[in-house]
């Protein structure tokens, strides 16, 4: 008897940590995309164990997501994506009941991403931001002198003056659904539209200016534009002033600026969400909703320069990031921003199709 009770109390005792070794929470988020500590933050006030990997593309994650069991409790597809994932099928509804910080999300800033997802059933907006153009300011001024174009998309889609920046080096983002939009507005086009031949003009387009462009990549840029190893990117606001406060960090001379060109950019939403088959889904809702705390929103979005939705951060957000037009966007700028087309099945055969000739060049 006294030998049974001293095994059932060594086995309770073994019982513990076995448990909490099982509360893992398994994260799938863009790269540069999180502060230093955050991770450690919620692993130590929740003791769990986060895995966390990343990517910088939505086509791998959704390639992910359609095919099931990824393993994944928490993931951040961008609006447009979201919604068709929802289509198919992919997310579970959130509890609400288990997401009290949701009160501290900007009303409107939510609104507009119910336009992906009414009622923001499934998703909560992680950081927004645009995708525009960083450049070297001193290497772009040195080829193109003062009167370079460096408030308009002609930095990167005027054939001639992309001649003269190939030296030092033009990079696009790997993202089609942003680059090809982006081409067409730029050519007077509705950058929303979904007609083949819109797509097949920006297409046209991109091939012109394709020989200067160096390489198609969607976080490499960040360290290269910090280096001065390439001198313009399209890329997206935070990664850029990520790359700008490098480059100042290191004192190694590079300035570079961010603009959200006059023609207009895309607005995007990153949105958390829990696939339906998360092996955590309670603990995903804890995630979500710790993100949510005023001090840990507004500690990545300090970190890492985008713009989050959570109001109640916002005065713990440092002034130099909250009046930066280029993270938080003018009234003036706002006007001319765009918001993401919902592509179907064909539209995506499409651009898919286009986009494979842009990079390959044939
Ligand atoms: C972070 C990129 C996130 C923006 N590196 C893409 N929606």
């Amino acid at each position: 008897m006294g030998n049974f009770l001293r095994t059932a109390a060594v086995m309770a005792l073994l019982a513990g940590p076995v448990a909490a070794q099982d509360r893992v929470l398994n994260v799938y988020n863009w790269s540069d995309y999180i502060a230093e500590d955050t991770i450690a933050k919620f692993e130590a006030r929740f003791g769990v164990k986060v895995n966390y990997d990343v990517y910088d593309s939505n086509e791998v994650l959704e390639a992910k997501m359609l095919a099931g069991n990824s393993g994944y409790d928490v993931v951040v597809p961008t609006s447009d994506f979201l919604r068709r994932q929802i289509a198919a099928g992919v997310y579970m509804e959130l509890d609400k009941s288990k997401l009290p910080n949701l009160k501290n999300m900007d009303p409107q800033l939510m609104a507009n991403a119910a336009a992906y997802d009414p009622g923001n059933r499934h998703a909560v907006i992680y950081m927004w931001g645009t995708t525009g153009i960083g450049y070297n300011v001193a290497k772009v001024r040195e080829r193109l002198g003062e009167d370079a174009p460096t408030n308009s998309w002609a930095l990167v889609f005027d054939p001639a003056v992309a001649a003269k920046l190939a030296d030092c080096g033009i990079t696009f983002l790997d993202a089609p659904t942003e680059m090809l939009p982006a081409a067409m507005n730029y050519l007077g086009l509705d950058p929303r539209s979904t007609a083949r031949e819109d797509f097949e003009k920006g297409a046209e387009l991109l091939m012109k200016v394709r020989p200067h462009v160096r390489y198609f990549h969607s976080s490499q840029y960040i360290s290269d534009l910090a280096n001065g190893d390439v001198c313009v990117s399209v890329g997206w606001s935070g990664d850029v002033f990520q790359a700008q406060a490098r480059a100042e960090e290191a004192g190694n001379g590079v300035e570079i600026a961010y603009v959200i060109p006059d023609e207009g950019a895309l607005q995007w939403f990153d949105m958390m969400a829990i696939p339906k088959d998360a092996p955590h889904p309670d603990l995903a809702h804890e995630f979500i909703n710790f993100i949510m705390e005023p001090e840990i929103t507004a500690y990545i979005t300090n970190y890492v320069w985008y713009a989050n939705a959570n109001a109640a951060s916002w005065p713990l957000v440092d002034p130099e990031i909250l009046n930066n037009p280029g993270i938080f966007p003018t009234e003036k700028a706002k006007a001319r921003l765009w918001a993401a087309a919902v592509y179907d099945a064909r539209t995506d055969r499409i651009v898919n199709r286009l986009w494979t000739q842009v990079k390959t060049g044939q």
